[in-house]
C-alpha cells in the first residue's frame, strides 16, 4: 500500500496508543451513545485486535446495538454499562467528547488509565492518551493503521467490523470526508476477499424495517416548502410515530431527505421524543450556517448540520426556527447582494 502521509502527523500518538495496549491486559472499550457503523465497527476491530495480543476486553455501549448492526462480527458481546466489567484500562472509541458516552460516563470516570481514539476534530482530547487523527474518514481507519503499525493480521471479522466503520461514516463512501486512504483500505480487502461488498452493501442499505419506510414515506409526502422554496420543514409527533410502529432509528436520515430537494438551502426536521420535548434536526446546503442557529437555542453541531432540543408546544418550536432560517438565509444572501 502506499505510504500514508495524513496518519504520520500522528506518529507520535500512535506509539503512546501502542505502548498503552502493549503494557496493559484488562480494558474496556466505550462506544458513544446512539452507535452508528463507526463507533461499534472501530470498538469491535480493536476488541479483536485486544484478544489477539492475549489482552482481556469487554466493549461497553449506554444504548443497545442497533438491530441492523447485528451482523458485525461480536456485537453481540457489547455490554450495557450496568453488566460492564469496568476495567482498569478505558480506551474511548469515536466519541468527540465526554458526554457521548451516556451513563457509561462513570466507567471512564472511575477507570485507572485513559485513551481516547478518534477523528473528529473538535475532540477536546479528554483522555491521557489521545489519539485523534482529524482527516481520517472514520475512527475505523485510524483502528485499521493500528493493525498495521502493531503487526496484527487484520481477519475476515475484524474487516467486516472496519469496512462497516468506514462506509457508514462516509456515507458510503459518498462525502467528502471520504479519503483516498479509506478507499485504499476497503481495495485492499476486496483483493483479499475479506469482505463481500454486494452482501454488506444489502445489509447496511438494503435491509430497511416495514416501520421505517412508512414513516419516511408519511413525512416526505408532508414537507412544506417556506421562503421560496430555500427553507423545507417537516415535523413528526410521537402519535404519528407509533400509528407506523416507528422507533427513532427508524426516522434517522429523514432530515438527509429533506435537504436533498432540490431547491432547499436549509432543511428542518422536528420530532417528538418520548418525553414530550422536541428534536430539532438542521442541515445545510452551500448557503446558511445551521450551527449558529443550533446555538440560539443551546444546541450544537456545525455549519452544515446541527440540532437542539426544545420545549415549547410543537407550533411555536416550528415558528421560531423557521423566521430564524428566514434570517439567516437573509443574513448571508443579502449581505452576497451587497457586495455585489
Ligand atoms: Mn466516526
Amino acid at each position: 500500500m502506499i505510504p500514508i502521509k495524513m496518519m504520520s502527523n500522528n506518529d507520535l500518538d500512535f506509539d503512546s496508543v501502542i505502548r498503552f495496549i502493549e503494557e496493559r491486559d484488562r480494558f474496556t472499550l466505550l462506544s458513544h451513545i446512539s452507535p452508528d457503523g463507526d463507533t461499534l465497527g472501530a470498538a469491535l476491530a480493536l476488541f479483536r485486535l485486544l484478544k489477539k495480543r492475549g489482552k482481556t476486553a469487554e466493549v461497553v455501549c449506554a444504548n443497545p446495538v442497533p438491530k441492523i448492526y447485528g451482523f458485525l462480527p461480536c456485537s453481540e458481546s457489547v455490554v450495557m454499562p450496568e453488566s460492564a466489567v469496568g476495567y482498569e484500562n478505558v480506551i474511548s472509541v469515536d466519541c468527540a467528547d465526554m458526554p457521548r458516552f451516556g451513563r457509561a460516563i462513570r466507567i471512564f470516570e472511575a477507570a485507572k488509565h485513559t485513551a481516547v481514539i478518534d477523528h473528529h476534530m473538535t475532540n477536546p482530547r479528554f483522555g491521557e492518551i489521545n489519539l485523534v487523527v482529524a482527516d481520517a474518514a472514520a475512527t475505523a481507519e485510524v483502528i485499521h493503521e493500528l493493525y498495521k503499525r502493531m503487526g496484527v493480521e487484520v481477519d475476515e471479522p475484524a474487516a467486516i467490523c472496519l469496512y462497516t466503520g468506514i462506509v457508514t461514516d462516509t456515507g458510503n463512501l459518498c462525502y467528502s470526508n471520504t479519503t483516498g486512504n479509506a478507499l485504499r483500505i476497503i481495495a485492499d480487502f476486496v483483493d483479499k476477499k475479506l469482505v463481500d461488498v454486494a452482501e454488506l452493501n444489502r445489509l447496511i442499505y438494503r435491509n430497511v424495517p416495514y416501520g421505517k419506510t412508512r414513516v419516511q414515506g408519511f413525512v416526505n409526502s408532508n414537507i412544506q416548502l417556506e421562503a421560496g422554496g430555500m427553507i423545507g420543514v417537516a415535523t413528526l409527533t410521537q402519535a404519528q410515530m407509533k400509528s407506523f410502529d416507528a422507533t427513532n432509528e427508524d426516522c434517522e436520515g429523514i432530515i438527509d431527505g429533506i435537504r436533498d430537494i432540490d431547491c432547499v438551502k436549509i432543511a428542518i426536521f422536528i420530532r417528538e421524543g418520548a418525553d414530550g420535548s422536541y428534536k430539532v434536526s438542521l442541515r445545510s446546503k452551500g448557503v446558511g450556517d445551521v450551527g449558529r442557529l443550533a446555538a440560539l437555542h443551546g444546541g450544537g453541531g456545525h455549519e452544515k448540520a446541527a440540532g437542539y432540543t426544545a420545549h415549547e408546544p410543537l407550533s411555536t418550536v416550528k415558528a421560531d426556527i423557521v423566521l430564524q432560517a428566514h434570517e439567516e438565509l437573509e443574513r448571508v444572501l443579502g449581505g452576497e447582494n451587497k457586495a455585489e
